[in-house]
């Protein structure tokens, strides 16, 4: 892969990665980034978002999610008091489904998809995000991933677990919860990483990520916040304006291999990074996320030892809670380009309190958060 300007190497004096527009070569995807910082000065006269809704119902029954509600299949909740999982009543993957047939050319080609739809409710109560839940209320919902990874990867080969967070992001529902989809098939980001992060370890004797993860522990420009187990660095090829990404220090292939310990240091930097995005523009802050690791099912069998566990947080806001990032024209043209510098979001997630701004205007603790 080249970015077009192989011959140029080294940082010159002048070069000031805010003020000079460069490229950045994202390792896990195989593809450049273009950053152009000075761009942030520019006016906005686009469109503004809706600020998410700061009242939601604690408990509303109209609420397919909600504990004791009616769901579309007629099915009724139970009361339940932490988290709570059923089959998706709409689900993209089923168990089973016909063979779509051999291709008759190649450039049509199809083949099954199979698999099994989850949504998983964080909390009984609507109001109820991640940063404002206790450490041990978190640490049920890493639990239960952990559990689910086990359960679906014994035979699935890849069970993506994510969190759509927001309107802004096609969350269709305020209530806390992430889907997982467990596919007979690698996707397409599990594909490309698997390749990628194979080809590194080949070639450098070292996985990526653990390389990467003990790069940025040393540098530190980029990091948001770090515990004994994890870090949460703005990547250097970061794409999306507060994008971040959540490694564990350790060596790590997937979700249900992590310890006690490693489990409720996760809740811990959970906790924080969530309540930073929080109070970066004083709102329940919008995004995707979701657990990369090693492949299972079958390759439970296979030397995965090229993967590291991680967690992508793709945020879409860009510089208040009302201006969002668009990866439009250039973006879907060309390539990724991004507005500030990696450097810069994680200097001002850095700098944020890790006291959630709810809970420091009303003075309230989290029984009481309306
Ligand atoms: P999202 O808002 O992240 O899409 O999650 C809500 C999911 O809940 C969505 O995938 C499912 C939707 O299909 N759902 C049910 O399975 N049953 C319902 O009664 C409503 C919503
Ligand atoms: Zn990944």
């Amino acid at each position: 892969m080249d970015s077009g300007d192989s011959a140029d190497k080294g940082p010159k004096e002048d070069f000031q990665p805010s003020e000079h527009q460069h490229v950045r070569y994202n390792p896990l995807r195989d593809e450049w980034v273009l950053v152009s910082a000075h761009r942030m000065k520019r006016p906005w006269q686009g469109q503004l978002e809706n600020p998410p809704s700061d009242h939601v119902p604690r408990n509303d029954p109209s609420n397919p999610l909600c504990p004791g509600a009616k769901r579309a299949n007629g099915e009724v909740n139970p009361l339940y008091e932490s988290t709570y999982l059923f089959e998706n009543d709409f689900p993209a993957l089923q168990a089973d489904s016909p063979e779509p047939g051999t291709g008759v050319h190649p450039l049509l080609q199809a083949r099954s998809a199979r698999g099994i739809c989850t949504v998983m409710c964080f909390h009984p109560w609507s109001d109820m995000t991640l940063p404002l839940m206790s450490l041990l209320e978190i640490r049920v919902v890493i639990d239960k991933w952990a559990e689910i990874m086990r359960e679906q990867g014994g035979t699935y080969p890849w069970v993506q677990i994510f969190e759509n967070k927001g309107a802004m992001m096609g969350c269709s529902n305020p209530h806390p919860h992430c889907q997982v989809w467990a596919s007979n098939y690698l996707p397409n980001e599990a594909q490309i990483e698997d390749r990628t992060q194979k080809k590194y370890l080949l070639e450098h004797k070292v996985p990526m990520l653990v390389e990467y993860g003990t790069l940025e522990a040393t540098q530190k420009d980029r990091l948001v916040v770090e515990n004994e187990d994890w870090l949460v660095v703005v990547p250097y090829w970061a794409v999306w304006p507060f994008q971040t990404l959540l490694l564990p220090r350790r060596h790590v292939l997937r979700l249900q291999d992590l310890t006690h310990k490693e489990r409720d240091s996760l809740a811990s930097i959970m906790k924080r990074l969530l309540t930073k995005y929080d109070n970066l523009f004083e709102i329940s802050f919008p995004y995707s996320m979701g657990w990369h690791g090693a492949p299972t099912g079958p390759h439970l069998e296979d030397d995965c030892s090229h993967w590291q566990l991680h967690a992508h947080y793709y945020p879409p806001l860009l510089r208040s809670a009302t201006v969002r990032k668009f990866m439009v024209g250039y973006e879907m043209l060309a390539q990724a380009q991004r507005d500030l510098t990696p450097e810069q979001a994680a200097e001002r997630l850095r700098g944020l309190t890790e006291e959630h701004y709810k809970l420091k205007q009303t003075g309230t603790d989290q029984q009481n958060l309306q």
